[in-house]
């Protein structure tokens, strides 16, 4: 599994993180903790399967391990098991607690995870109940304890019946949608439960509603107090141009205590100590260290644009001669969220200010990596994290239809210099407001706030996915006479209740009550805008699958693009571990059944099919493997286009539009072997679109565009400071052969800082004419950007004048590689050798994890060299075995 050898990457990261883990350490201040992890029985509601099951885990994964069920992601699997999640389970374990844990005070057992509507007894005592995956639950079993076969039961009952159910008590009026489309094969009503959105099913995943014990479990014994956790803000303060980080401890006390706690920065030499004074109850103390100002503290700065120094905070809580300690990374950064007038533009502008510092955003949105979560690995975040700063993003959407991630994922992004927009667990749905609902979702918010908001990498808080977008422009057929209830509704959840919340727990980051929205001009039209897609505000979701995606004039000209994007399918390897040889067609019962976004599959070759001729190979096999790569040359060539456009929009306002400062394409990650907009696959292999937005996020872009009959190219600078002097190289080459046809250059040009800048212009018929006998047909254009010095700036860039499915002269290349060890440790130097310029080459080493440096590349030149870095021991001739090497022209 090509997950498994991310760990040299996560060994990187434990070793920097183990100096400093922010875990409060529980055997201190008498608190014991005993663990409950490890194997529980499983039963379902009818006794007719039982089976041992590990905790955290679910059903399915359970079932699976112990050979009831094959690979639920195989073929049809998802609804094969489908009575999995239609009957209830129970897990029981039996466990001894020591007489010197039945001694102490208070005994509370902890489930940080339940998945999701559960009760919950302890030796035939009922001790609570669950119904939101997203919240820790605390039950105090005090008094309850024996010291031997104590029996713990969690009953859970199927999410499909239980939303079902709740929908159906929703009398009074329709809470829409009812169910997904058909074409998703999901379960209905999945807003009627505080569980990940898309387990129901999504237009780019199965329908898996688990349940389960999804996190760990335990028993947590003390006789005076606990601490349930702590938190950190750093601000600034300008006017005395210092730090403060205000600390919050939260407490959970049974004996009024008075003590001391001692805040300090080791690094900063910064320490303060505080009196503590603790009475019974649940207990919130806050704390101001300041920064010792002779000290200069070294800001936390996105990817690209600086460092990301990460200090130690620590914590000692002296009460009654005991200490307990804490400690957890901090980072000192500001983030604004800026809303306000632009010249010659109506509406406002939309862009964050990180450290005074305006930050084009690149980056895409996060979905769930695996439908089980519980067999999220840290190789699997990991290795996403690292493709995503790869390909140079510096932000992420953790997308409101999945899971509030797990700690890992938000210290890697604190780690890597990747921002986190950080959307609340509501999506493309409206929501009920019953009491019960609100009081769970409350709880919800408050948690995941404290657990999140001391990460510098969380730099902003989103209410819901498209929720606004759905009242507004009426996806569910909402009558003028209902809508006031609907509004209603709407801005109790997420201003009254989430904004209140968030208000309390956290000042320091911006808050938006949905994407895409218009930010203040949404609130001041009741919370939800007339046009919540207006470009002349907010961030903006656009689709179109069936305009010719090259034609950048039909592109909105946002402020920020929160979404956007393209289907491809997954490459052949991937597929063919969860798919036979009669699958593997294009029209076979399984390539439509992996496809759950209506005409999907039909959209992807029609857009295809404006600009390449569809594969016609006589092999079916072959036929199938080089569609799959025609559908990721069209997603690649589609969003870069249309990034280029947003990046290109930076600096400019037409017709008042414009002043661009964000691309988040839909999406980085899959959640299964199947068609999505992802850039990766499910097992981390990258698509064609993962290794040029390498090239499409890099910090200096050249970008060409033919408007109005004119060639233009534009340097495109996403640098603060650095004010560089650098000239376009532009030159054209015909198909047919491998010298350039003629090249030209560009005057030597200051570019502006944050924007783009024109380098390059002239009338594409002149072009033609000064170059021998090139068409638009039978050349194409490259171009790259030097600096005064000749040294190349950013990477080499390519435009057609013409459709490829035209391309004159292009012919098959007849491409041959060698394979030898390079230099370091487990890279390798692919050497290819042509016939004749080949466009698009891929490199496709099957199932061998690891990344080629570029791929998917215009080759024009007899030979070229690429290396591929391996996570895996491998040989040379293992790898040349596997290797599989195609290019536009070798599909027809
Ligand atoms: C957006 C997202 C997702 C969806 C994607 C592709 O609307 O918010 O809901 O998966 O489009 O359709």
């Amino acid at each position: 599994m090509m997950w498994y050898f991310a760990c040299i990457y996560v060994l990187e990261v434990l070793v920097h993180d183990c100096a400093c883990a922010s875990e409060v350490k529980r055997a201190s201040l008498g608190v014991e903790s005993i663990s409950l992890n490890g194997k529980w029985e499983l039963v379902n509601s009818n006794s007719s399967v039982s089976l041992s099951a590990e905790v955290p885990g679910c059903v399915h994964t359970a079932l699976q391990r112990q050979g009831f069920i094959s690979d639920p992601y195989f073929r049809f699997n998802d609804l094969a098991y489908r009575w999995i999640s239609l009957d209830n389970w129970t897990y029981i374990t039996s466990f001894s607690v020591p007489a010197y844990a039945r001694g102490k005070g208070r005994a509370v057992l902890v489930f940080e995870g339940v998945d999701t509507v559960s009760t919950i007894s302890l030796n035939g005592v009922t001790i609570g109940k669950t119904d939101n995956m997203f919240r820790r639950y605390d039950f105090e079993v005090t008094g309850l304890l024996k010291d031997q076969d104590n029996i713990l039961q969690v009953w859970l009952m199927s999410a499909v019946t239980y939303a079902s159910q709740r929908s159906h008590a929703h009398t009074q009026y329709r809470v829409p949608p009812t169910c997904p489309p058909p074409v998703q094969k999901g379960e209905c009503h999945v807003n009627f439960i505080r569980k990940a959105q898309s387990s129901f099913s999504w237009d780019w995943g199965p329908s898996f509603p688990t349940l389960g014990i999804w996190k760990e479990v335990r028993l947590d014994v003390f006789n005076t107090l606990r601490l349930l956790s702590f938190t950190t803000s750093p601000k600034y303060d300008s006017n005395h141009a210092s730090w403060q980080v205000d600390v919050e401890l939260f407490f959970d006390v049974v004996v009024a205590s008075k003590g001391t706690v001692h805040i300090s920065i080791p690094l900063l030499l910064s320490e303060a100590e505080f009196q503590l004074s603790l009475t019974p109850g649940e207990s919130r103390k806050s704390f101001v260290l300041q920064v010792n100002q002779s000290v200069s503290v070294a800001l936390w700065w996105p990817f690209g644009h600086g460092e990301q120094p990460l200090n130690n905070l620590k914590i000692a809580i002296i009460l009654g001669g005991e200490t307990l300690h804490a400690d957890r990374w901090i980072a000192f950064r500001t983030v604004e969220l800026v809303q306000e007038p632009i010249s010659s533009s109506p509406g406002l502008s939309f862009y964050f200010r990180i450290n005074g510092k305006p930050i084009f955003l690149k980056g895409s949105n996060w979905i769930p990596v695996h439908a089980f979560q519980d067999q999220v690995t840290n190789d699997m975040i990991t290795i996403l994290l690292r493709s995503a700063q790869k390909a140079n993003m510096n932000v992420l959407r953790v997308w409101g239809g999945g899971v509030y991630e797990q700690d890992l994922f938000y210290k890697l992004c604190d780690f890597y210099g990747i921002m986190i927009w950080q959307d609340f667990m509501f999506a493309c749905a409206l929501y009920p407001t019953e009491k019960d609902f609100m009081q769970t979702v409350r709880e919800e918010v408050t948690q995941q706030v404290r657990r999140l908001k001391s990460h510098p990498s969380v730099v902003i808080w989103s209410g819901n996915n498209e929720n606004e977008a759905a009242i507004a422009t009426d996806w569910f057929n909402i009558t003028v006479a209902e809508r006031p209830q609907y509004l209603k509704d709407y801005v109790n959840l997420y201003v009254e209740n989430i904004r209140d919340i968030i208000l309390q727990e956290d000042i320091t980051r911006p808050f938006l009550a949905s994407s895409p929205t218009n930010g203040v001009e949404t609130e001041k039209e009741g919370w939800v805008a007339q046009d919540p897609y207006d470009p002349h505000y907010g961030d903006t979701h656009y689709y179109n699958y069936e305009k010719d995606c090259l034609d950048w004039t039909a592109f909105p000209r946002t402020r920020f693009a929160s979404e956007y994007g393209f289907q491809s399918w997954p490459s052949f390897s991937t597929l063919s571990k969860v798919s036979v040889a009669s699958d593997w067609d294009f029209s076979s019962n399984f390539s439509a059944h992996r496809q759950h976004h209506e005409d999907g599959n039909q959209q992807m070759l029609k857009q295809a099919e404006l600009h390449y001729i569809l594969p016609n190979s006589t092999d079916p096999v072959q036929r199938y493997r080089d569609t799959i790569y025609i559908t990721q040359v069209m997603q690649a060539q589609c969003v870069k286009t249309q990034t280029e456009f947003y990046r290109r929009s930076q600096g400019d306002i037409i017709e008042g539009e414009g002043h661009t400062m964000g691309t988040l394409y839909w999406q980085l990650n899959d959640i299964w072997q199947g068609p999505s907009w992802s850039s990766v696959e499910f097992g981390g292999k990258w698509k064609m679109l993962q290794y040029w937005a390498t090239d499409f996020y890099a910090p200096i872009l050249s970008v060409g565009v033919e408007d109005q009959g004119n060639l233009l190219i534009y340097a495109v600078s996403e640098s603060h400071s650095v004010m560089q002097k650098v000239k376009a190289k532009v030159k054209l080459h015909s198909w047919s052969r491998f010298d350039a046809v003629c090249s030209f250059e560009s005057n030597l040009t200051t570019i502006k800082e944050g924007g783009s800048t024109l380098l390059f212009q002239c009338p594409i018929s002149a072009l033609l004419m000064k170059c021998g006998n090139c068409t638009r047909r039978s050349c194409i254009v490259t171009f790259h950007l030097r600096n005064s010095g000749g040294e190349m700036i950013g990477p080499r860039n390519h435009m057609f004048l013409s459709s490829p499915r035209h391309a004159e002269g292009l012919q098959k290349p007849n491409i041959t590689f060698t394979v030898k060890e390079s230099i370091t440790v487990q890279s390798f130097a692919v050497t290819l050798h042509c016939s004749f310029p080949a466009m698009y080459v891929w490199l496709d080493v099957d199932d061998v994890p690891g990344h080629f440096y570029t791929n998917g590349f215009l080759m024009l030149s007899k030979k070229s060299t690429i290396i591929f870095e391996s996570w895996t021991p491998i040989t040379a001739e293992e790898l040349a075995a596997k290797l599989h090497v195609t290019s536009l022209r070798d599909v027809y």
